[in-house]
């Protein structure tokens, strides 16, 4: 069977390319399964510092493989059958390093879900995002309820889950879906230099710091502040932070370890 999930390194910058062009990279379990197999090991390789995801330039993914749902029948057996598909949505949000998505055409459904559990996302101007599950008779089941509303609040949310409506990059740009929104001959070298000006960063700091600011979706204001407050104490355990307090006293620039 061929390889529909690619896996390369630039420097400390780990790229995972989903190439599945005859199904639009429909996120099938075993796309799912390689995808959150990369994107793990590169989490534990030391010489890796950041992560792109990326798809082609039609489609970053349109969504999870409807061929996989179409024939399951009643919830026992949806659960059974896609309970396990779910953690792979869930596994990149456990990942230490940041992961940019690097976007495309169409991410719809589990694709737009996908793109979101990344941590950034620099899009194309060709790229759409939405949440079509309701036009196939179903809803939103890897976190798009709950994240795009997050972002985009809950009337546009609303109107994205019950209808169908696409957002257009420069509007994904304007409601803080994306980071930026360029070209579409450069989104993936854009993305690139993203995750290496990332990685060029004390990586413990920034794991710290990724953290923290996503343990900020999930918690009430006083725990995300004792949350970060702890955070912040531990990274003068490390050798980096007194290296670049050193540094900026040096007028020089920091040699980051990672210690
Ligand atoms: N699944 C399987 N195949 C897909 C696909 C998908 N999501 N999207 C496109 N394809 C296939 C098409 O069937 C077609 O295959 P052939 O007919 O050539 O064999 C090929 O890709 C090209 O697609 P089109 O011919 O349709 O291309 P167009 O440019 O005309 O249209 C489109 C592009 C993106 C507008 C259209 O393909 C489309 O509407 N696609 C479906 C979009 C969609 O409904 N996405 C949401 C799927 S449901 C969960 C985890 C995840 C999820 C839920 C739960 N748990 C684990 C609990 C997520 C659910 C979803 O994402």
């Amino acid at each position: 069977m061929a390889q529909e999930v690619l896996v390369e390194t630039d420097g400390s910058v780990g790229i995972v390319t989903i190439d599945r062009p005859q199904a639009l990279n429909a996120l099938s379990l075993r796309v799912m399964e390689d995808v959150t197999a990369a994107l793990g090991g590169f989490d534990l390789n030391p010489a890796i510092h950041a992560m792109v995801l990326a798809g082609s330039p039609r489609a970053f993914a349109a969504g999870a493989d409807i061929a996989d749902m179409k024939s399951i029948s009643g919830a026992p057996a949806a659960d059974k059958a896609l309970a396990h598909h779910l953690s792979h949505w869930d596994a990149i949000g456990l990942l230490k390093k940041p992961v940019i998505a690097a976007v495309s055409g169409f991410a719809l459904g589990g694709g737009c879900e996908l793109a979101m559990a990344c941590d950034m996302i620099v899009a194309s101007e060709t790229s759409f995002f939405g949440q079509p599950e309701v036009l196939i008779g179903v809803m939103a089941g890897a976190g798009g309820t709950q994240r795009l509303t997050k972002i985009v609040g809950k009337a546009l949310s609303m109107e994205m889950h019950l209808t169908g409506r696409r957002l257009t990059a420069r509007e994904a740009l304007a409601l803080g879906v994306v980071n930026r929104v360029v070209p579409i001959e450069s989104y993936l070298s854009e993305a690139k230099k993203l995750a290496h000006q990332i990685a060029a960063q004390p990586p413990l700091a920034v794991q710290a710091a990724k953290a923290s600011v996503r343990h900020a979706l999930d918690s009430s204001l006083s725990e995300g502040l004792l949350f970060e407050r702890q955070s912040f104490f531990r990274l003068f355990d490390t050798q980096d932070q007194k290296e670049g307090m050193k540094a900026f006293f040096e007028k020089r620039k920091p040699i980051w370890t990672g210690q």
